[in-house]
């Protein structure tokens, strides 16, 4: 007989069943034990009459490997409406005293994540990141875009020295990248149209519930594309990856708690706002808040109270922002750049047309206290061939927090990174 995921077994009812997985629930009563197996599929309960089996199936704890055989029955008050009369099981793996029960501390949770990773909530949240990770890809393949694979150790910053992890490189120094940007502007030249999906590396000092020390960064970066059209694959790329979401994770999203509806609603045209705007929108509703200065949480916040999509602010003062931004020609206090905030969870997207004149892109660096050395090769870009182009970040963690309205990052990435973790 094949094995069958529990799935297959609910779908499809048939009448000897031969699974496996791993003991998500386990009563022992005096005559029987009731099983609630789990696999990567779902979950199945299973009745053991203990008369007909030995001692052995008294060692079976929470999270015990096993395989079962058995006949499928309908039954109303059991997970899914089936359960496995079990006629043979076999004990694959023990498991005396797993750690976590219920009512954990998070701090606990944390230090068994390589345990806690097995709970169907991160499970399905693990799930829907597939997902979303795939239909990125997806949405960039079906555009003519190439897939990339730019270096994660550099010489030089893209988004500021101060937030650079640094290495011992042999004998030098070098150092996590930050953003895969400055390497992606050098393939455009030959490829155009070029996205990569790599980690990326951030020493923030910052324990908020929206920074990881290391993420997975989902980067386009596009020859000839001017800076409205780079809002409007902004949008489409976010549209496609909720609708696509929608439509295939269906069952994921309803466990924990998201209607897929509120998915679906998430088409282009977005709202947008330039940063001018905002800021008087926010002096408007009371907040304390001088030009020049950056958004914060409880401002961005403010700024997309009610909406169900996300908001595009657009026009940034050139001060607070990268080196590498194009200075709006009709008016070089603000670069053509935007950050694309998710209600409620705040930016998910950073992107921008790239600044073009040698010179000012000279100026920024040096004012950023950047050595030009490391900055040459990047130079040689707009000495050779220069053209106008654009591109966006995009955290994956950071947009999967939004779709999974997850509390905190951390359960966007199995193994989080923070301020304070580096284990398991
Ligand atoms: O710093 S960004 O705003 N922009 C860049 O790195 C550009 N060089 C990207 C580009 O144009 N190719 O970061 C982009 C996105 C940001 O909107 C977040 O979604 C995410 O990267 N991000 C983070 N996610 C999780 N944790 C941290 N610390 C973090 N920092 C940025």
């Amino acid at each position: 007989m094949e094995f069958l995921s529990l799935r297959e077994v609910i779908e499809k009812k048939p009448r000897e069943v031969k699974i496996r997985g791993w003991v998500y629930r386990i009563r022992k009563l005096k005559n029987k034990i009731f099983i609630v197996l789990r696999d990567s599929s779902d979950i199945l309960q299973c009745v053991v009459e203990k008369e007909k089996f030995g001692k052995e199936i008294e060692k079976i704890e929470i999270e015990s490997s096993l395989i079962i055989e058995g006949k499928t029955r309908e039954e109303k008050r059991a997970p899914n409406g089936v359960e496995i009369d079990v006629s043979k099981i076999e004990i694959v793996g023990l498991s005396k005293d797993f750690p976590i029960s219920k009512f954990q501390s998070t701090e606990l949770l944390l230090d068994y994540r390589h345990l806690w990773i097995r709970s169907r909530r991160l499970t399905e949240i693990m799930k829907i990141k597939s997902s979303l990770l795939k239909f990125s890809r997806e949405f960039f393949l079906e555009r003519g875009f190439y897939e990339v694979t730019p270096p994660i150790i550099t010489a030089s910053a893209c988004e500021g020295g101060a937030t650079q992890f640094e290495i011992k490189y042999f004998d030098e120094k070098a150092y996590l990248n930050q953003s895969a940007q400055l390497y992606l502007e050098a393939l455009i030249f030959s490829l155009e149209k070029v996205f990569s999906i790599t980690p990326s590396f951030r020493a923030e000092p910052h324990r908020t519930s929206r920074h990881l020390a290391e993420y997975w960064h989902i980067e386009p970066e596009v020859a000839w594309m001017d800076f409205n059209e780079l809002l409007k694959l902004e949008e489409e790329f976010i549209s496609y990856i909720c609708q696509k979401i929608a439509e295939n994770n269906e069952k994921e999203l309803k466990f924990i708690g998201r209607d897929p509806e509120d998915l679906f609603k998430v088409k282009p045209p977005f709202p947008k706002i330039t940063y001018d705007e905002a800021i008087e929108k926010l002096k408007k509703l009371g907040i304390k808040i001088s030009w020049g200065k950056d958004l914060r949480t409880i401002e961005e916040e403010k700024l997309t109270q009610g909406l169900n999509k996300p908001l595009i602010v657009t026009h940034y003062p050139r001060e607070i922002k990268a080196f590498y931004m194009k200075d709006d020609r009709k008016n070089p206090k603000v670069v053509l750049c935007n950050d694309m905030i998710a209600p409620g969870y705040g930016e998910i997207i950073g992107g921008s047309e790239r600044e073009t004149d040698i010179e000012i892109l000279k100026e920024k660096l040096l004012k950023a206290g950047e050595d030009l050395k490391n900055y040459e090769w990047y130079l040689d870009l707009r000495r050779y061939g220069n053209i106008p182009h654009s591109g966006f970040g995009a955290g994956a963690e950071r947009i999967l927090r939004w779709i999974c309205k997850l509390d905190h990052i951390r359960d966007a990435i199995p193994f989080p990174r923070t301020l304070r973790r580096k284990y398991p």
